[in-house]
């Protein structure tokens, strides 16, 4: 080693420089985004968007982990998970939003902030989708943006977990 180097590295704790993670969780049938019905969901891709929120979370001084599953009890499981592994959850259900018991049960379980977010604007659809059984226990919900929503759910998020909440009641 040359004399004056300093070994930064060898005397930093494992954890220091690690960010605070978001949890971005997606339910049945998200996985086919951008391959089919691009008039009601868009052209893209689950990846386009994941890609761009890691992006957005790197700003902010977030790293994100993504979870995608058409299966009640995994979303669920991944819900139990995050309450050690993340700060917060994205969190669109798909279709379970209007079905759920068990996934309200783990949003209000985890007591972690979760936003409910749609590419649709579910109240402009078929009456079946104007009920959410989960907003109730969610910090919030955005809906009706595209891919965009995802963007400004996640903005909400950090802000709530940075302390500068745009809801009168976060
Ligand atoms: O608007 C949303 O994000 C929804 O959560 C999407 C769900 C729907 O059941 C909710 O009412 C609103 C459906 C996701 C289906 O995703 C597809 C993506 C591409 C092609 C076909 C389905």
């Amino acid at each position: 080693m040359p004399a004056g180097v300093p070994v930064v590295s060898a005397v930093l704790p494992p954890t220091l420089g690690s960010m605070p993670t978001i949890l971005i969780l997606n339910g049945p049938n998200l996985n086919l985004l951008g391959t089919r019905e691009p008039e009601v969901y868009g052209a893209d891709t689950l990846d386009d968007i994941v890609g761009e929120l890691r992006t957005l979370a790197a700003e902010r001084g977030y790293e994100i982990d993504a979870v995608q599953s058409n299966v009640e009890g995994e979303l669920v499981d991944a819900l139990h998970a995050a309450r050690s592994n993340a700060a917060g959850v994205v969190f669109n259900p798909g279709a379970y939003t209007h079905t759920s018991i068990a996934l309200r049960d783990a949003i209000s379980a985890i007591e972690l902030p979760v936003v409910e977010t749609h590419l649709s604007n579910v109240h402009a659809r078929e009456e079946f989708r104007h009920t959410s059984m989960l907003t109730a226990v969610c910090l919030g919900v955005v809906g009706g943006f595209g891919r965009t929503s995802y963007r400004l759910a996640l903005d909400a998020l950090i802000s709530h977990l940075d302390g500068r909440s745009v809801s009168g009641t976060g």
